[in-house]
């Protein structure tokens, strides 16, 4: 179900399937193919010439050979001639077209390098997007983890010039939680007025065995006893509130379904941060909904690290598409929601 951009080298990614960004000989090349071919070793070049070559925007599959992976498969996306030559159709059917075959295979976990970035010479940007809607599309109604490898860290370490308005808003919140940490500092004193000491706090270290303690020991068991509402409580609560099937909000919250029948089994499953945002992100919550969420797996958004202002941008701008976050977090170098 999950999506993820990672940034690696294509041929190190221990998946079902690796694809490779081949020309129509499919005889091997430069970039991603010449990669993959010395990596796979010779025998996948002597298995390609019995393929009689493949069309733009088509898919054939090998063995992996020498590499981690049980198949490649091999597709042929289109050179970048200006975007008025069916480029985008070709592209899509790249990704549509590998997904299908890898499908037929049995594959479960797959892994894409952006197709035509390289020589072929696709603008990145909307090399990405396609890639980013034809594999989506695909999730709507497949079950499989699909990664998209970025191998170069230019391609995607431009956040600050792909996503001007988040770095400018991260910028602000870097810089007002800086105000307000040096206004304390500065204010140290009067802090200390408002929360003073007490002047003659002692422990009480005489008693043994008190009634106080006894006390003290049977409101903790009460407590203990009667737990709030716990992470996955709520969270199945608000499925049922917003009306949503669990389908609809595990693959809305690129979460594996294998996980999501954990968290449903468990009612004091502790999820990892980017698990419990990104069920908030897939119920569309409020942002103090979502602190709420949060704070029940014991978590919070804060302004001290740019996941939690990315995360924060988008649900107060009520943009809920994790692709879309994902994407964003991705280019400030922070972990993406979900989990596969
Ligand atoms: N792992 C992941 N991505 C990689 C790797 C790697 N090891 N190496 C390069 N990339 P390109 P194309 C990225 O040129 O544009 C070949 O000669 C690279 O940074 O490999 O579809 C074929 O034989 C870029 O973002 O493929 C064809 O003739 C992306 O992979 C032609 O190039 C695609 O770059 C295909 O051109």
């Amino acid at each position: 179900m999950p999506f993820f951009i990672v940034r690696n080298d294509i041929t190190k990614m221990k998946v079902d399937a690796i694809v490779n960004a081949a020309n129509e000989t499919l005889l091997g090349g430069g970039g991603v193919d010449g990669a993959i071919h010395r990596a796979a070793g010779p025998a996948l070049l002597k298995e390609c010439r019995s393929l009689g070559g493949c069309e733009t925007g088509k898919a054939k599959i090998t063995g992996a050979y020498n590499l981690p992976s049980r198949y490649i498969i091999h597709t042929v996306g289109p050179r970048w001639f200006g975007g008025r030559y069916g480029e985008r159709e070709k592209l899509f059917s790249c990704y549509r077209e590998s997904l299908f075959l890898a499908k037929r295979y049995g594959v479960s976990t797959i892994a894409f390098p952006l197709i035509s970035a390289g020589s072929f010479g696709y603008p990145r940007d909307q090399a990405m997007q396609i890639a980013s809607d034809a594999i989506t599309t695909f999730l709507q109604g497949n079950e499989m983890t699909v990664y998209l490898v970025i191998f170069d860290r230019v391609s995607f370490q431009i956040g600050r010039s792909r996503f001007p308005q988040i770095a400018a808003y991260i910028d602000d919140c870097y810089a007002q939680s800086h105000e307000d940490k040096s206004r304390r500092d500065n204010e140290g004193c009067l802090l200390s007025t408002c929360f003073p000491e007490p002047a003659s706090y002692q422990p009480d270290i005489s008693a043994t065995c008190p009634e106080p303690c006894q006390n003290a020991r049977n409101h903790l068991v009460h407590a203990l006893s009667h737990l709030d509402e716990s992470f996955s409580e709520m969270l199945l609560r608000k499925i049922d509130e917003k009306g949503m099937t669990d389908a609809d909000c595990y693959k809305k919250a690129n979460i594996d379904r294998k996980l999501f029948s954990k968290i449903r089994k468990d009612r004091l499953y502790k999820p990892s941060k980017p698990t419990a945002v990104a069920f908030a992100i897939a119920l569309e919550l409020s942002l103090e909904e979502t602190k709420e969420l949060l704070m029940k797996a014991g978590f919070a958004l804060s302004h001290s690290n740019a996941f939690d202002i990315i995360v924060e941008y988008y649900i107060i701008h009520h943009q809920y598409n994790i692709y879309e976050i994902n994407e964003t977090l991705f280019s400030f170098d922070q972990n993406l929601l979900g989990t596969a």
